[in-house]
């Protein structure tokens, strides 16, 4: 007999079923949010035969160049969460403010709010290489009618779910609820998520480290020294493999599944490195976390840290329990 075919929006109903006080609102959240994947995915993989790829010439506000496929990925997600009426407030990278959605249902009463960066790695587009969408979703803090940036402004443990969506050699989307990780493929065929990763779990050794090392000459002693290590062929294991895309959804995406750490550390240019807390760290580390990895800034967990600002930046490495040891082991400064 084949084996049972299980599509996104039919797990988040059968999940659903856990919680029998549930009034369903966060499954049609995340059912907005698989829609908006599978809108974004199809422009991705035309990508290449329309004339939506290359800047855009605007500029994001961290100063980056917007590329097309960013903006309309941002705006598809906005459209469907301003739409779909479950979400208050959200968070953007490609948006200097939050949007406060709830204005249009104030009389629904959204309770949840969505921080996320639509198109990550979007420097990759042009090539052809792995790009993705990261979200995170809290439950509101504020009174109805009150929605406001402070919403968003939560410890990653307070997540209530997060995913990614990798657009590669096929479309995945990758979630937890807090309760394990999941993988689902997207069948074209069907236009459907389909369960493909049940249960995903990270090696606590992994044979991977992904660093920009381009950036070697300014890493702290610290973080050089653990570098060394990865690569040394005298220990037991030899010497790991090098493995680097320069997107974190792709960069995440292999080592969750083989095993491996990925840093972006802090140099002296830039103290509190490059990803964002908001809505690139603290989703990842919600995942590795529920897979049995972990998440830090090489000093503290990600996922305890109080973000103050929306586009925050915090120094950044996940991944496999036995590699992270070893990076604070390195660094001297975690237990
Ligand atoms: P983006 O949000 O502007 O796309 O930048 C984030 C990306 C991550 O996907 C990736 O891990 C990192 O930037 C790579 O940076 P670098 O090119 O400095 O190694
Ligand atoms: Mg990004």
């Amino acid at each position: 007999m084949a084996a049972r075919l299980i599509t996104l929006n039919q797990f988040i109903v059968e999940r659903q079923k856990d919680f029998p006080c549930s009034e369903g609102r966060l499954s049609r959240l995340l059912a907005d949010i698989g829609a908006a994947a599978k809108i974004i995915s199809r422009e991705v993989n035309k990508a290449g035969l329309v004339d939506i790829l290359g800047a855009d010439g605007s500029t994001n506000v961290q100063g980056e160049e917007v590329q097309k496929l960013d903006a309309y990925a941002n705006n598809t997600f906005i459209s469907f969460l301003r739409n779909g009426g479950e979400c208050a407030v959200i968070a953007s990278e490609e948006d200097e403010d939050v949007i406060i959605t709830e204005d249009a249902y104030v009389h629904t009463n959204p309770k949840y709010v969505v921080a996320m960066d639509p198109l990550d790695g979007s420097s990759n587009i042009d090539v052809n290489a792995s790009i993705g969408t990261i979200f995170s979703i809290y439950r509101r803090r504020s009174k109805q009618g009150e929605a406001s940036k402070a919403d968003v402004l939560q410890k990653g443990s307070e997540q209530v779910a997060s995913g990614y969506v990798i657009y590669g050699s096929s479309t995945m989307l990758v979630l937890t609820t807090g309760n394990g990780v999941n993988g689902f493929t997207l069948d074209p065929s069907i236009g459907e998520f389909c369960l493909s990763h049940p249960k995903i779990r990270i090696k606590p050794d992994g044979k991977i480290f992904s660093v920009n090392e381009g950036n070697y000459h300014a890493f702290n002693p610290g973080v050089k020294k653990f570098i060394e290590w990865c690569k040394d062929p005298a220990k037991e294991e030899g010497p790991l493999k090098a493995r680097y895309i320069g997107s974190l959804v792709a960069d995440f995406h292999r080592n969750l599944l083989k095993g491996g750490i990925f840093m972006y550390p802090s140099t002296a240019e830039t103290p509190n490195g490059k990803l964002r807390l908001v809505y690139e760290c603290n989703p990842m580390a919600f995942i590795v976390e529920q897979a049995g990895g972990r998440a830090t800034n090489g000093t503290v967990r990600i996922m305890d840290i109080q973000p103050t600002e929306l586009h925050q930046r915090v120094p950044y490495a996940v991944g496999s329990e036995n590699l992270m040891d070893q990076l604070h082991t390195t660094l001297g400064v975690w237990g």
